[in-house]
């Protein structure tokens, strides 16, 4: 049954074809079909809590500052691949809408074909479902192997989160995990300190992280819930990184946090027929 007042529309985004999903009780998202890119999500409560560039590209090839850009089958610059696979700059084909009064779910695919295998010689099928409703943000990834030849891959949901001033955040749930500093080469090492804050350059990737974390941003905490992926990733550009980003204004680094759900590390391998999946879940602590 469709009771809700608000179905989803198709919309254009930036010029992008985007979906629009709108629950009864207020919570809202867009997902735009260039990179299967969920660029805005608001929940019951309100507020935005996603950051999206202003200066961000939308011509439908490059990928969109802000978000979550969904990264496969490679992960960052370590491969034979574009930067962070192409997952992120493919079009993908909107495969079916759930609306309820209580809850909205939009599930988008991506097929290999001629331009992947040029570059990726692998069959692959990729599911993406994005749920809201009430408080909480839902994010599912499905990797599945049709083919006849294994593959591994890595992968990440790189969720720009909007913060009102990175300096007053603190994120808890990483302590005594080890991370990778891709601000010092990929040095390894142990979070020590009860809660991450940011007063400069942070790039860590968290392996075998713990699933649950506390995003305190003064007045709107968030919980940050994984499934699946094994590694999380923490990354603020801050100052003369974000100047040299040509899509991102360069006072922007103090209004974002990405906090990314990834499977890095350890690269997934995928015999013939089989699937993995991944959730990141994002929840509005404002009210509870
Ligand atoms: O996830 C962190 C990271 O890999 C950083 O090293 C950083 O450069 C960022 O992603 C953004 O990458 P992009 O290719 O979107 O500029």
């Amino acid at each position: 049954m469709n009771d809700n007042q608000n179905p989803p529309q198709l919309i254009s985004f930036h010029g992008l074809p985007a979906l629009q999903l709108r629950c009864a009780d207020g919570a809202q998202a867009v997902i735009t079909l260039h990179g299967g890119h969920l660029v805005s999500w608001i929940p019951a409560a309100g507020g935005e809590r996603l950051y999206l560039s202003e200066t961000s590209a939308f011509d439908g090839r490059q990928a969109i500052r802000g978000g979550v850009p969904v990264i496969f089958p490679q992960f960052g610059p370590t491969g034979p691949l574009p930067r962070h696979g192409f997952a992120r700059t493919s079009a993908w084909k909107l495969e079916g809408i759930r609306q309820e009064k209580e809850f909205a779910l939009a599930t988008l695919t991506l097929d290999d074909d001629e331009t992947t295998r040029q570059i990726w010689p692998h069959a692959f099928h990729l599911e993406l479902s994005v749920g809201i409703g009430g408080d909480r943000l839902d994010m599912e990834l499905e990797v599945e192997n049709p083919g006849a030849h294994a593959f591994s891959f890595t992968s990440a949901l790189h969720t720009y989160l909007r913060v009102a001033e990175v300096e007053n955040i603190l994120l808890e749930g990483l302590n005594g995990t080890l991370y990778q500093d891709q601000t010092k080469g990929n040095k390894l090492v142990r979070d020590t300190g009860v809660a991450l804050t940011v007063e400069g350059e942070v790039d860590r990737i968290y392996q075998d992280a713990p699933p649950t974390l506390l995003l305190r941003d003064p007045g709107r905490p968030l919980g940050v819930h994984s499934e699946g992926f094994t590694d999380t990733v923490v990354w603020n550009p801050w100052e003369d990184k974000c100047a040299a980003l040509k899509d991102m204004p360069a006072r922007d680094f103090r209004h974002m946090l990405c906090i990314e759900a990834g499977c890095i590390a350890t690269p997934i391998l995928l015999e013939p027929g089989a699937s993995w999946f991944g959730r990141q879940t994002l929840m509005e602590l404002r009210n509870s």
